[in-house]
């Protein structure tokens, strides 16, 4: 069960970087560790991710389990669908998802998935603007981030927020192991923010420009590019 038990955490580098050290524990799988405050809260690519404190939901959840076939690489499409999800549930706004991980609401994004694996385990890192005042962004992502707070007017409740996604991730983690990762791939194409426009990715050494057109079933990005042929993006950055 996702969230059987959570640590809480005032402040911590990185709730990825605590749930780490407990991967030994023997209830180690579905428990998730909770921090109020990140003083070094991580993106991808060594990017960091700002987390002031007490307004955000900053947290990790450890996934030691046997996931086959394309599970693994769709556990960022599950960690971010349940995210919508969960908003949504809880008569927030409508939350797109742009490939591969951001949460994006009227345009501008509200959270993020970091997706980590240590030998057999994943850790699932889920970074949300509950409640974070948009003027106290730093300046490079002024503009571009947004909070719940911001988008529906409303305070948002950590634990409230918490419960429901543990349900929902729970959820669709089960349908990921019962080998229903297409349906999930199918709801996120639904709410896609990518899916038919006309974008350029970067893969790090390379740089796509075409049409997102759809997905494969390891939830890599198929791109009909420019030069007419079809590209498959494991993994990158739309620009
Ligand atoms: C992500 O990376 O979007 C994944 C973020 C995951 C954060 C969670 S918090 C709990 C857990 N513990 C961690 O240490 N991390 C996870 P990426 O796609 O690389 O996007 C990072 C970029 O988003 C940055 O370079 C900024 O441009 C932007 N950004 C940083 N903080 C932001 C924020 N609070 N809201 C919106 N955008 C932000």
């Amino acid at each position: 069960m996702i969230g059987h038990t959570v640590l809480r955490f005032e402040e911590v580098s990185s709730t990825n970087d605590r749930a780490k050290e407990l991967l030994e524990r023997p209830d180690a799988d579905g428990l998730a560790v909770l921090a109020l405050c990140q003083t070094k809260g991580r993106g991808r690519l060594g990017r960091s991710w700002f987390s002031p404190d007490s307004s955000g939901l900053y947290l990790s959840i450890i996934l030691k389990r046997t996931f086959g076939g394309n599970a693994p690489m769709l556990l960022c499409p599950a960690a971010s669908l349940a995210a919508a999800l969960a908003v949504e549930k809880l008569s927030g706004p409508y939350v797109y998802i742009k490939w591969p991980n951001d949460l994006i609401v009227n345009g501008k994004k509200v959270g993020g998935i970091l997706i980590e694996q240590i030998g057999g385990a994943y850790i699932a890192g889920i970074g949300i603007n509950l409640n974070t005042d948009p003027s106290g962004f730093p300046e490079d992502i002024k503009g571009k981030a947004t909070s719940l707070m911001a988008e529906s007017g409303k305070i948002w409740d950590r634990d409230v927020f918490m419960k429901e996604y543990f349900a929902l991730f729970d959820h669709l983690l089960s349908k990921l192991s019962g080998g229903a990762g297409g349906e999930i791939l199918e709801m996120i194409k639904a709410r896609s923010f990518t899916i038919g426009k006309i974008v350029d990715v970067s893969d790090g050494g390379r740089s796509f420009h075409g049409e997102a057109v759809g997905f494969e079933g390891d939830g890599s990005l198929l791109l009909n590019a420019s030069d007419g042929k079809m590209i498959n993006v494991k993994s990158g950055e739309i620009k």
